[in-house]
């Protein structure tokens, strides 16, 4: 571990990026209150009121640029919110409160409470559609995949590039029917294909750390929203990731060009979802293969949070005991 000089700059970031992980702490605990009530809605609205409250405790100038809808169908975190004490850094904030809503309702595994925290202007200002998404982890040459590369083409691109044959790729996929022929397509390259039901920001995630999640790569559309999230997550922890907006309506591409977004057929690099530094930070609410959900205990709450900085690429494991909360 080599010792470092601290830009200004980056030491409100640096700071903030332990704050916030005490915003996704309370989010989930709030979630995790209402699992298995069958109740999608109010364990989200339950995640979306502690994180706010949370975030205005911040001292930062916070605009919420990936939020829980646009401003009229959403009273809270909606997207041009304003958040934080005010007095600090201008930064954008991406949040999904409650990743997984159903997971939670059903207390299945994987729902998670997750947001992202970046220099003012830098996350992509994306309206709540699907997103064309695909990730690989680490230590590949830019560009072996490709979302415009037919399915087939990549497995067999990314086998070569690991020096394996495509049998020993796996691709994690939504189980949607959507997805039906990407599916096959992947299988019939000869790799594997592993289904998660919801919850894509972590399934992004598991394609960075193949070794532990015998995940290769992420592949197929989810929502835009979760793909700026995993793009920031992924930022730090390293890999690459492209997505494209799925704008099939004139609905869409008007209200994507409200939020600046000109070209409806743009395919974004992961540095151009998340456009600088950028503080991560995820707490599970159920037990999922990424994080432990919350725990209630007789006189504490265990939360288990990961947080991670972009800029030093640093990864922090918290379990935390609240006795209070
Ligand atoms: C995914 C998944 C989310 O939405 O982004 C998905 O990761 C996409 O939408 O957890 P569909 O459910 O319509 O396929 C979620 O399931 C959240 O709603």
């Amino acid at each position: 571990m080599s010792s470092r000089t601290i830009e200004p700059q980056q030491q409100l970031e640096r700071i903030l990026s332990l704050e916030i992980a005490r915003v996704t702490e309370r989010a989930a605990v709030a979630a995790a209150r209402l699992r298995g009530r069958g109740n999608e809605k109010d364990a989200d609205q339950a995640a979306v009121d502690a994180m706010r409250r949370e975030l205005n405790k911040l001292p930062i100038d916070g605009t919420v640029v990936i939020g829980e809808g646009e401003r009229d169908e959403a009273p809270m975190l909606f997207i041009g919110e304003n958040v934080g004490s005010k007095n600090g850094a201008k930064v954008d904030i991406a949040v999904d409160p409650l990743e997984g809503t159903t997971l939670c309702a059903k207390n299945m595994p994987g729902a998670i409470a997750t947001m992202a925290m970046a220099q003012g202007g830098t996350l992509l200002n994306a309206p709540d559609v699907y997103m064309e998404k695909i990730a690989i982890g680490p230590g590949y040459h830019p560009g072996i995949v490709d979302l415009d590369a037919p399915a087939d083409e990549n497995i067999r691109a990314l086998a070569k590039a690991k020096g394996v044959k495509p049998e020993k790729i796996t691709a994690l996929i939504l189980d949607r029917p959507r997805h039906a022929d990407l599916i096959a397509a992947v299988r019939k390259a000869g790799a594997a294909v592993a289904f998660i039901t919801d919850g894509d920001v972590a399934g992004v995630i598991h394609a960075a750390d193949p070794e532990m999640t015998g995940i290769d790569v992420y592949m197929g559309i989810g929502g835009a929203p979760e793909g700026v999230l995993a793009a920031a997550a992924l930022r730090c922890i390293g890999g690459q990731m492209q997505g494209r907006l799925v704008l099939d309506t004139e609905e869409k591409r008007e209200r994507a060009r409200k939020m600046g977004i000109m070209d409806p057929r743009k395919k974004y690099a992961m540095d151009e979802l998340v456009r600088g530094d950028c503080v991560f930070a995820a707490t599970g609410v159920t037990s999922g293969s990424l994080l432990e959900g919350v725990r209630f205990k007789q006189d504490a709450v265990e939360t288990e949070t990961v947080v991670m900085r972009s800029a030093t690429g640093t990864v922090r494991w918290i379990r935390a005991e609240h006795r209070h909360i």
